[in-house]
């Protein structure tokens, strides 16, 4: 069946906010005042002795608030549908900072974890799927957390999305990123949206800045007061691609195309 709660997670969770609090992202992010101990209890009080799907968009208020931080100018970066290569070419905090990089998206990241009315007060057995509960349950944490992150962001910010997945449009008015990001962007501290599209090597570019979803997400973006401006597979990130694929055909063009120079 589908996995319980983290095993060991108030360790996992305690030893992770030790580590960013002592080695991670330092002079990148700044550091929390609440100590880890007050962090997890907090984060535990959110849900634990509750039925699963017993959270709402509020529940996880008080953890949030004691753990968000002020993000730097210019550097936020969202993304939706291309969780690896965003990360990869995010490069932990160095080019941009995700909401993963942030103490709030790092303490939770691959955790699972739900309450149960009983001691322990969670369900290392068995949480529901998300699909299982009511939507305003299953998203409360990763809801409030995408809120509390985009509304820190100040500058231009950055949204990396898929525009080769034949299943999932790369611009989804149901996204986390359009229903918490985009809403909590302060328009008078964020002049501009720059979208990157990546596309998957040698198949079809089904969507692009000029076509598709990305022309929703352009009205969306616009009618918020925010300038949009968008890159279909820009150098820097074809870099990445190519140094995984080197044989690809577009890989193989782009060499080409230097030695013929
Ligand atoms: P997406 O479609 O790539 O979804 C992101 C992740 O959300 C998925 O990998 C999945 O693990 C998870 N997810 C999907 N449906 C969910 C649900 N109903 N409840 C809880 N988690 C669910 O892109 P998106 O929807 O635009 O979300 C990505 C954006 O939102 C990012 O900018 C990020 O800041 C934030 N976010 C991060 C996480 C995370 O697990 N680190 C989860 C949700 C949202
Ligand atoms: O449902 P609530 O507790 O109002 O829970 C309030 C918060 C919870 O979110 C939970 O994090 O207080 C925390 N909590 C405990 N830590 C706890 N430990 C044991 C809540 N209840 C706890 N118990 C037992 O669970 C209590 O002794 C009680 C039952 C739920 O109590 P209540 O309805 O007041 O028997």
């Amino acid at each position: 069946g589908p996995p319980g709660t983290t095993p060991n997670i108030q360790y996992v969770f305690e030893g992770r906010c030790w580590d960013y609090d002592e080695t991670r992202y330092n002079g990148l992010l700044p550091r929390v005042q609440a100590d880890c101990d007050t962090l997890w209890k907090l984060f535990f009080q959110s849900f634990s002795y509750h039925a699963p799907c017993a959270v709402n968009q509020t529940s996880y208020s008080p953890f949030l608030q004691a753990a968000r931080q002020t993000l730097p100018q210019d550097k936020v970066m969202f993304w939706s549908g291309v969780y690896s290569l965003a990360h990869r070419f995010s490069e932990n905090g160095v080019n941009y900072i995700t909401l993963e990089d942030t103490l709030i998206g790092y303490l939770a990241n691959s955790l699972v974890w739900c309450g149960q009315e009983n001691p322990p007060g969670m369900n290392y057995s068995r949480c529901p799927d998300w699909s299982d509960c009511p939507s305003e349950a299953s998203e409360s944490f990763w809801a409030g957390a995408s809120r509390t992150f985009a509304s820190a962001a100040k500058g231009n910010v950055t949204l990396m999305v898929d525009g080769s997945n034949p299943n999932k449009p790369a611009y989804r008015r149901n996204s986390f990123f359009s229903k918490y990001e985009l809403p909590s962007l302060d328009v008078s501290l964020v002049p501009a949206l720059h979208v990157i599209v990546v596309h998957t090597l040698d198949k079809p570019k089904i969507e692009t800045c000029g076509s598709g979803t990305l022309l929703d997400l352009k009205n969306d973006v616009t009618a918020r007061g925010i300038l949009f401006t968008c890159d279909d597979d820009p150098a820097s990130v074809m870099h990445l691609l190519c140094a995984d694929q080197p044989d690809s055909r577009e890989c193989k063009l782009a060499a080409a195309h230097v030695n013929c120079e």
